[in-house]
């Protein structure tokens, strides 16, 4: 089972020890050296001996290089079974001798696309597509070719070449063909992580043109418009452009089921539903009415988050829309589609399974929409006023928690953080000005759309204290969030009264100093995110 070596082909991006490689191999046991390009250049200059591949295989490296040893001659001479006659056959007729080592390191992919100012066409580029199929050709045939994928094996293999009068032995070439695998699997799985980052990048940052083309298309007439005396109609953007993602549909192409058409308010609070619930990794509910989240959870499965959503508020969620970020079960459905306890206009969600699909047809009127595996998301949304439309950027800013800063005595603890951002990410989606205050992950108190912000701190204390009467919740212990900053510390005062024990709001305010002393007086700790979210 040892196998001397008469023939290698080297062709290394990392050039290491390869001329002392290459030259012993030639020098002691007088191996014919194939090699490419830069490689090829690299050996001769350190007095190695080489047949350019070209030479070998009778073609020249073309396209750049994208093409230099992806031929029969190579792939032929490293994957023939030497025992097999057949096979030996036909690399005679077709002129193809065997190839004993394969010394190959792979174009520095990682190395390339860790320059952050790297293009995608020159990440592409580093791509390497011959040198696998080397590795991969002559590991699979280990059995007769030794591969070698990496420069700190060269010693090893001279020293045992030396002991076996130029062979390798079977056990070295097991080991090496296993490393090969790993090899190109972390290989790829490099690749393939970086193209999915670029992927969900794009979809993040695709900025709408500097001057917007809006062409609209009609989708459908609508029965009526926020009342029965207004006309109205839906349309989309006419070529997507102004569409993140995939989708060009209204309401990111979300399929309905079953139900009555979709109604002029039901699109409004289904959308701004939807794109609150996404915003979560984990299993999420939002219940939503007129435009506020009046119940919002996450839990560890979806359900429980649904439940925990419609305790936050159950007298507001009475005509809601729903929205999950999880295929909903029938266990869910079963918790709100007994027409007794709950009416619900519309429940958006991913996906259903068939028993849930089943029970909610029993409610043929509930509209039951599923956005499939969509990621789209508007780029650009528009607004009407007197004879005209106002068109912005979506607010889809990447918040960094990294970038968060906290100027108050007492810093949140983690469970606080966690209770902040989930707080956080529910009161983007509540109307200005918005407070959000939450206790085990729950939006259990909020206050929306009222002209001063104190007005709307004190409706979400309000209810926070309800619902903790009726889930049996000990009162306290809150989390807030605000919108935007507090203008005064009157704000700070009137939410520690009420037992909130720690806040995020962007900060920015000239009075910012009275509210960060307010906190250290209540022993409040207070996060700055530094970017607010008005929604008007
Ligand atoms: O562009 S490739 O994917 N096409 C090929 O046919 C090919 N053959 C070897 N890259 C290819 N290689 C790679 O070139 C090797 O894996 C090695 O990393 C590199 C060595 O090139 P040079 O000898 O020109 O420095």
């Amino acid at each position: 089972t040892d196998v001397k070596i008469k023939r290698a082909l080297i062709s290394v991006t990392d050039k290491t020890w390869v001329v002392e490689f290459a030259r012993e191999l030639q020098t002691v046991y007088g191996v014919e050296i194939i090699s490419t390009g830069g490689t090829a250049r690299a050996l001769e200059e350190g007095g190695v001996t080489v047949i350019p591949i070209e030479e070998y295989t009778g073609f020249p490296e073309m396209m750049d290089g994208r093409v230099k040893t992806l031929h029969p001659k190579v792939h032929g001479g490293l994957l023939a079974r030497r025992d097999d006659p057949k096979h030996m056959a036909e690399a005679a007729e077709h002129g193809i001798g065997m190839i004993d080592m394969v010394v190959v390191n792979l174009y520095e992919f990682e190395k390339t696309v860790a320059n952050p100012d790297v293009t995608f066409a020159d990440a592409i580029e580093h791509i390497d597509i011959g040198g696998p199929s080397m590795l991969r050709s002559a590991a699979k045939n280990a059995d007769s070719v030794t591969v070698v994928s990496d420069p700190s094996d060269y010693a090893g293999i001279l020293t045992e070449m030396a002991a076996h009068d130029g062979a390798t032995t079977l056990e070295t070439r097991r080991r090496l063909q296993l490393k090969v695998y790993q090899t190109t699997a972390a290989y790829d799985t490099a690749i393939s992580t970086w193209l999915a980052a670029q992927a969900s990048e794009a979809s993040e940052q695709a900025e709408p043109p500097a001057s917007f083309d809006l062409r609209l298309e009609k989708v459908d007439d609508l029965r009526y418009g926020e009342n029965p005396q207004q006309t109205a109609a839906i349309y989309r953007f006419a070529d997507g452009f102004a569409q993140k993602g995939s989708s060009a549909n209204p309401l990111v192409g979300a399929e309905q089921i079953q139900g009555k058409p979709l109604s002029y308010n039901n699109y409004l609070d289904a959308d701004a539903a939807w794109n609150l619930v996404r915003e979560f990794d984990g299993p999420a509910c939002v219940i939503l009415k007129h435009q506020n989240p009046c119940g919002s959870a996450t839990a560890d499965d979806i359900t429980t988050a649904y439940d925990m959503a419609f305790a936050c508020d159950p007298k507001s969620a009475f005509g809601g829309i729903i929205a999950c970020n999880r295929e909903v079960p029938f266990e869910l459905v079963e918790h709100f589609a007994d027409e007794n306890k709950q009416f619900v206009e519309v429940i958006i969600a991913p996906s259903y399974t068939p028993e849930a699909l089943e029970r909610m047809a029993k409610r043929p009127n509930l509209r039951v929409l599923a956005t499939g595996g969509a990621a789209g998301h508007a780029a650009l949304e528009l607004r009407s006023v007197d004879g005209g439309v106002l068109v912005q950027c979506v607010d889809t800013v990447a918040e960094d928690p990294a970038t968060f800063t906290c100027p108050t005595d007492r810093k949140p603890t983690d469970a606080e953080m966690a209770e902040l951002m989930f707080a956080w990410r529910v009161c983007k989606g509540v109307k200005s000005n918005a407070i959000l205050i939450s206790k085990n992950n729950a939006g259990i108190g909020m206050g929306p759309g009222q002209p001063n912000r104190v007005d709307s701190a004190l409706l979400a204390c309000e209810r926070a204290e309800d619902a903790c009467e009726r889930m049996g919740w000990e009162k306290g212990g809150f989390a807030c969030a605000s919108d935007a900053f507090f203008p005064f510390r009157d704000n700070v005062d009137v939410l520690a009264a009420h037992g909130v024990t720690c806040i995020i709001q962007p900060g920015g305010s000239k009075r910012d100093d009275e509210s960060i002393e307010a906190c250290n007086e209540h022993g409040i700790a207070m996060v700055f995110t530094g970017a607010r979210h008005f929604r008007h």
